[in-house]
């Protein structure tokens, strides 16, 4: 089953809206294998962003995504990357689409709440950079049969 790095940035911890975006994705059917509150460091940072590197915006980023606390998680389920970005919205809050996470909370390009991992193979080493093995839980869910046919 596929999986996704999820992480509620520090806006959405500061904010408290890390039980309004749980709740989203677990409303809509994903599975929580592993969810942990951490402070990223910059190493950690600068791993994670590596594709930024050099941008305009992403000495910026660095600083945000290191200022407080962020709560990295890990979903599964069928298409979970395509299912956990389109839950998210799109990257700039202000076209985000309303029904999406960004698009009813946040307003702000560097304040837009969440982090999804944009493919399955990128959340494949994301998932390796935030957690190691024994974090994730393997666990059936009786609800299953009443959200996959
Ligand atoms: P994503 O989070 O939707 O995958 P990316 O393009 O991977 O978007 O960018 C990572 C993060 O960097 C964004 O979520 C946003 O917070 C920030 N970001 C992206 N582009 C800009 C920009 O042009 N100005 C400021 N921040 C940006
Ligand atoms: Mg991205």
């Amino acid at each position: 089953m596929e999986r996704t790095l999820v992480l509620v940035k520090p806006d959405g911890v500061q904010r408290g809206l890390v039980g309004e975006i749980i709740g989203r994705l677990e409303r809509r059917g994903l599975k929580l294998i592993a969810l942990k509150m951490m402070q990223i460091t910059r190493e950690l940072a600068g791993r994670h962003y590596a594709e930024h590197q050099g941008k305009a915006f992403y000495d910026g980023l660095l600083a945000f995504i290191t200022s407080g606390p962020v709560i990295a998680m890990i979903w599964e389920g069928r298409e979970a990357v395509t299912v956990v970005r389109s839950a998210m919205g799109s990257t700039d809050p202000l076209k985000a689409a309303p029904g999406t996470i960004r698009g009813d909370l946040a307003l702000d390009l560097g304040m837009n709440l969440i982090h999804g991992s944009d493919s399955p193979a990128r959340a494949e080493t994301e998932i390796s950079l935030f957690f190691s093995g024994p974090e994730l839980h393997q666990y059936n869910r009786t609800a299953d049969r009443w959200i996959r046919e």
